[in-house]
C-alpha cells in the first residue's frame, strides 16, 4: 500500500459514488457508499497485489495450492483494513465526510462459501499464509448461493437463499484469461500409437469452461497479497438459434444448463455426505481447473514436468478434492505424455491430505457406476491406482483379506475417497493431537501400520487478526497496553499478561471491557429477537453448527433442569445466567431441527415466566455467521465445548472464545485437550467421559442410558418434560423424536449414541462450579486473563508454520512496493 493519503482517499470515494451511481455523497445510500469505499480500498491493495504476483512470477518460489470446496471468508472490508494497518486512518477519513466505518462495514454481504469449521479453517489459513509471507493460492468454487440465511419462524428454522452476489462483490476480479475446459461424461476410446503405447481419447463428453475470479488475501503489514481463486462455470459455446444443426443445439443447451447448475449452490450439510452426482461434478470441476492452472503456470518456466514437486504442492482439505490425485495423473499421462510410473512418482510427491473428522457419515464414498459415468477417464485411472495398490497390500500381507477390505480404494461397488487420498498422499494429517492419535490407533489403524511415515498432526489454529484485532477492538487495545505491539503477528506475546493476571486494577479493566462487549451483544440481541438480557448475568454461549455430537441438546436439557430447580426453590441462591445459542441445522437433519425448535420453545416459556425474576434467560440468535460471531465471542463469559469425547476432531470456536477471555466448560475432546494443557486446570472446567471410555462403550455395546433414565430423578423429569407438553403447549408429539433418541435402542442406531445421559450429572456439577466461581469476581477475572495469556499456541500462524516446516517446505517471499 502506498502511504495513506486522506485527501486522495476521500476524493476517490466521491468520484466512485459519482461514476458508479450518478450521485453525490449526500444522495448515496449506505450500500452504495460501501461499494464506493470498498472499491477505494481495493485500489489501495492493488499495488501490493501486483507486486506480490510479480515476485512470484520472477522468483518462482514453491507454492501451495490449498484445494478446498469451502472457504468461509466472512466480510473482507474491515479485515483488509486491519491487515493493511489502515483501519484507524480510514475510519477517521470517513468520519470527516460524515460516514461511520462500522455502518459501512455492515453493508457488505458476509460471503459464506462454507458450512462451518472446515471452511473457516481454510479462510484462517489463507490469512496466515499471506501474513507469514508464503506463496499460496486458495482454490475453491464461486457458488452463486453460499450457506443459506437462517430465519426462525415460530421457533422453527426456515432456510432462505443468500444471494451474496446480488449487488456485485467489490473485492473479486474476473480473470477471463484463466479459462480451462472441464469435461464430463462420454466415453474413452483407446487407440494404439505407432510407438506401441496407448492413446486414450475422450469422446462425446459435455464440456464447460472454468473461469477464474481472484480475491485478494491481504497479509498483515507485509505488502504480501496472496490470491484465492474461485471458479465460475460458463458454457463453452453460447448457442445461437441460427447457426446450429439440431444435434449441436441440444448439446449447447445441455452444456449451458450444466454450467449453470454446477456452481449454483453450496451443499449445506456439515459432516454429512449424501453422495449426490452434482457434488462429484463440483469437485471435479474446481479441482481440474485448479490443477490445469497450476501446471500452466509451471510450464511457463519448465519444459519437463519432473521438477513439479519442487514447485507445487496441493493440500487437499478433507477428501472433497481428492479426485485431484487422478486428475493430476490424467494430465501427466494423457496430456503431457508421461509414463504411468513417472506420473505416479510426481503425483505422490505433490499431494497431501488433511482429515477433519472420524464421523462415519462424513466419509465420502461414490458408487462406482456414478463415478464411472461422470468421469470415465478419471475412473480408469482410479481403477489402475487401486489395482496396483491392492497388489502392494497383498505383497505386504499375503493372504490377509481383512487388509484389502479395509484399505482397497474400490470396494463393495464404491470408490472410497479417503483411501485414495492416503494411498497417494505423501502426508496424512489430523487436526488436533487426540484426533491424530485416534486416526492412527483406531479409524486408520491399518493405513498407519502400512505407512507410518505419512502420518502427522497439525493442531488447528485461528487468526488473531480477525478474531481479536477486528472483532474485539477494546480487548485488542488492552493486550497492546500490557504486551506491546506485535501480538498481531506473534500471539505468544500475550503471555506477558500472566504477570498481570493477579493485579486488581488490570482485572477490573478486563471486566469493564467484557461488560462493554456484553452491552454491544445485548443491543444486537434486543434488536434481532426483542429479548432483553441482563449484562450482569453470566453470558453462557454455545454457537456452532447443530449436530447431535456437539450436544446442544445436553445444554438445553440442563437449562430445563435449572429451571425446574428454580421453580422448586424460588428463593435459592442463583447466579443469573443468559444461555445464548446460535446454530444452523442441515435442511434435512430432523433431530437437529427439532433441537432448534426445543431451544426456542424452552426460551419462550422461561423468558416469559415472571416468577423467576429474570434469573435465567435463553436466547437463540438467528443466522449465526462469521460477522455476528465476532461480536458473540467478544461478549462471552462461558464457552460451551461439550462434544462427546472423540467426536470433535479439533474445534476452532473453542480457541476463538479463549482468545476473547471466555472460560471453557468442555469435555476432553479435540483441541480442548491442548487448551487445557496450555491454560491449566484452574482456568478451565472439564467434565465427562474420556475418549477412551466412549470408544470402550462403543466397542463393547455396554452403555445403558435407560438405566440412567430410570434411576436418576432429575434426568427422568427433564426427559419426561419432552413429552408431557411442558414446552409444546400440550402437544405430546412435537419432541417425541428427541425423547426417543435417548431410549430407542436399535442395532444400527443405539439409544443415546452421543452419551448425553452418561455425562449429564457431571455436566450439572461442573456448571455449579462455574456459577460459584463467577461470584468471585477477582478469581474469574484472573482466569479470563489467563485464557488470553495462554492462547498463543492456537494462532493459525503457528499451525501454518508447522505445515510449512513438515509438509510444504515453502520459502517466504519479500515484497517491496516500488512506490515506497
Ligand atoms: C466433513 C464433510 C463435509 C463437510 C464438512 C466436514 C467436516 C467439518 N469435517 N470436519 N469438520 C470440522 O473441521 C474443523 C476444522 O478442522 C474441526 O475443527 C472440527 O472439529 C470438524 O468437525
Amino acid at each position: 500500500m502506498k502511504a495513506f493519503n486522506k485527501k486522495i482517499f476521500i476524493k476517490q470515494i466521491s468520484d466512485n459514488v459519482k461514476n458508479m451511481y450518478r450521485k453525490n455523497l449526500e444522495e448515496a445510500s449506505q450500500e452504495e457508499l460501501f461499494q464506493a469505499v470498498a472499491d477505494a480500498v481495493k485500489n489501495m491493495i492493488m499495488d501490493d497485489w501486483i507486486a506480490t504476483q510479480q515476485v512470484m512470477e520472477k522468483d518462482e518460489p514453491k507454492t501451495v495450492y490449498y484445494l478446498s470446496m469451502e472457504f468461509l471468508l466472512g466480510r473482507a472490508l474491515g479485515n483488509n483494513l486491519i491487515n493493511m494497518t489502515a483501519y484507524a486512518q480510514v475510519k477517521e477519513a470517513l468520519e470527516e465526510i460524515g460516514l461511520d466505518l462500522n455502518t459501512i462495514e455492515q453493508q457488505e454481504p458476509d460471503p459464506a462459501l462454507g458450512n462451518g469449521g472446515l471452511g473457516r479453517l481454510a479462510a484462517c489459513f489463507l490469512d496466515s499464509l499471506a501474513s507469514l509471507g508464503y506463496p499460496a493460492y486458495g482454490c475453491g468454487i464461486r457458488y452463486r448461493y453460499g450457506m443459506f440465511k437462517q430465519q426462525i419462524v415460530e421457533g422453527f428454522q426456515v432456510e432462505v437463499p443468500d444471494n451474496w452476489l446480488k449487488n456485485g462483490y467489490p473485492f473479486e476480479m474476473k480473470r477471463p484469461e484463466y479459462c480451462y475446459e472441464v469435461r464430463f461424461g462420454g466415453h474413452v476410446r483407446m487407440e494404439m500409437r505407432e510407438d506401441g503405447n496407448m492413446d486414450f481419447i475422450h469422446e462425446d463428453y459435455q464440456a464447460v469452461n472454468a473461469v477464474a475470479y481472484d480475491l485478494p488475501i491481504v497479509g498483515y503489514n507485509n505488502h504480501v497479497v496472496d490470491t484465492l481463486i474461485i471458479w465460475d462455470a460458463q458454457p463453452e459455446v453460447e448457442f445461437s438459434l441460427t447457426s446450429f444443426n439440431e444435434g449441436q443445439y441440444h448439446k449447447a443447451v445441455e452444456e449451458s444448463n450444466l454450467a449453470r447448475t454446477l456452481v449454483e449452490v453450496l451443499y449445506p450439510n456439515d459432516e454429512h455426505i449424501q453422495g449426490k452426482e452434482l457434488r462429484l461434478k463440483q469437485q471435479y470441476f474446481f479441482v481440474s481447473a485448479s490443477i490445469q492452472r497450476a501446471i500452466a503456470k509451471y510450464k511457463k518456466h519448465h519444459r519437463s514436468l519432473k521438477q513439479l514437486p519442487k514447485k507445487v504442492v496441493f493440500q487437499m482439505n478433507d477428501t472433497h478434492p481428492t479426485v485431484a490425485v487422478a486428475e493430476l495423473m490424467r494430465i501427466l499421462i494423457d496430456v503431457e505424455g508421461l509414463s504411468w510410473d513417472e506420473a505416479w512418482k510426481i503425483t505422490t510427491q505433490c499431494v497431501a491430505y488433511t482429515n477433519h473428522t472420524i464421523m462415519a457419515e462424513a466419509l465420502e464414498k461414490w458408487p462406482i457406476d456414478i463415478f464411472e459415468r461422470i468421469l470415465p477417464r478419471v475412473y480408469q485411472i482410479v481403477d489402475e491406482i487401486n489395482r496396483r495398490f491392492v497388489l502392494d497390500i497383498m505383497d505386504r500381507y499375503p493372504g490377509n483379506e481383512d487388509k484389502i477390505r479395509s484399505m482397497a480404494i474400490l470396494y463393495d461397488g464404491q470408490v472410497r475417497m479417503a483411501n485414495l487420498a492416503i494411498a497417494a498422499g505423501f502426508s496424512v494429517n489430523g487436526v488436533a493431537r487426540l484426533h491424530t492419535e485416534i486416526l492412527k490407533n483406531e479409524s486408520l489403524k491399518d493405513f498407519y501400520e502400512m505407512f507410518p511415515e505419512k502420518f502427522n498432526n497439525k493442531t488447528n489454529g485461528i487468526t488473531q487478526r480477525r478474531f481479536l484485532a477486528h472483532g474485539n477492538p477494546l480487548l485488542a487495545d488492552f493486550v497492546t497496553k500490557y504486551c506491546g505491539k506485535g501480538w498481531e503477528t506473534d500471539l505468544q506475546k500475550t503471555r506477558k499478561l500472566i504477570a498481570k493476571a493477579d493485579d486488581p486494577k488490570v482485572q477490573k479493566e478486563f471486566m469493564e471491557i467484557k461488560r462493554e462487549n456484553k452491552k454491544r451483544l445485548a443491543k444486537y440481541i434486543l434488536e434481532k429477537t426483542g429479548i432483553e438480557v441482563n449484562v450482569d448475568s453470566i453470558f453462557d454461549v454455545h454457537v456452532k453448527r447443530l449436530h447431535e455430537y456437539k450436544r446442544q441438546l445436553m445444554n438445553i436439557l440442563h437449562v430445563m433442569y435449572l429451571y425446574n430447580r428454580l421453580k422448586d426453590n424460588p428463593d435459592m441462591d442463583f447466579v443469573p445466567r443468559t444461555f445464548i445459542f446460535g446454530a444452523k441445522a442441515a435442511a434435512g437433519y430432523r433431530n437437529a431441527k427439532n433441537t432448534i425448535k426445543l431451544i426456542n420453545n424452552v426460551a419462550d416459556v422461561i423468558n416469559h415466566d415472571v416468577s423467576i425474576g429474570g434469573k435465567i434467560k435463553v436466547v437463540f440468535i438467528e443466522d449465526y455467521k462469521v460477522s455476528n460471531a465476532e461480536w458473540i465471542y467478544a461478549a462471552a463469559d462461558v464457552s460451551e465445548q461439550i462434544s462427546t469425547a472423540s467426536k470433535e476432531a479439533s474445534g476452532t470456536g473453542n480457541m476463538k472464545f479463549m482468545l476473547n477471555g471466555a472460560l471453557t466448560i468442555g469435555t476432553m475432546d479435540g483441541a480442548n485437550v491442548e487448551m487445557f494443557e496450555e491454560v491449566g486446570e484452574e482456568n478451565m472446567f472439564i467434565f465427562g467421559l474420556s475418549a477412551q471410555e466412549v470408544i470402550g462403550f462403543e466397542r463393547n455395546h455396554n452403555y445403558r442410558p435407560g438405566d440412567i433414565y430410570n434411576n436418576d430423578p432429575d434426568v427422568n423429569r427433564v426427559l419426561n418434560q419432552l413429552i408431557d407438553g411442558t414446552y409444546s403447549h400440550g402437544d405430546y408429539e412435537l419432541f417425541r423424536s428427541l425423547y426417543n433418541y435417548f431410549l430407542n435402542d436399535r442395532p444400527d442406531n443405539p439409544a443415546d449414541r452421543y452419551f448425553i445421559l452418561a455425562d449429564f450429572r457431571s455436566y450439572i456439577q461442573t456448571q455449579e462450579k462455574v456459577a460459584a466461581y463467577y461470584r468471585n469476581r477477582s478469581a474469574w477475572a484472573k482466569s479470563a486473563i489467563m485464557n488470553v495469556a495462554c492462547v498463543g499456541k492456537f494462532s493459525s500462524d503457528r499451525t501454518i508454520q508447522e505445515y510449512v516446516d513438515d509438509i510444504w517446505h515453502l520459502e517466504k517471499i519479500k515484497v517491496r512496493t516500488s512506490l515506497f
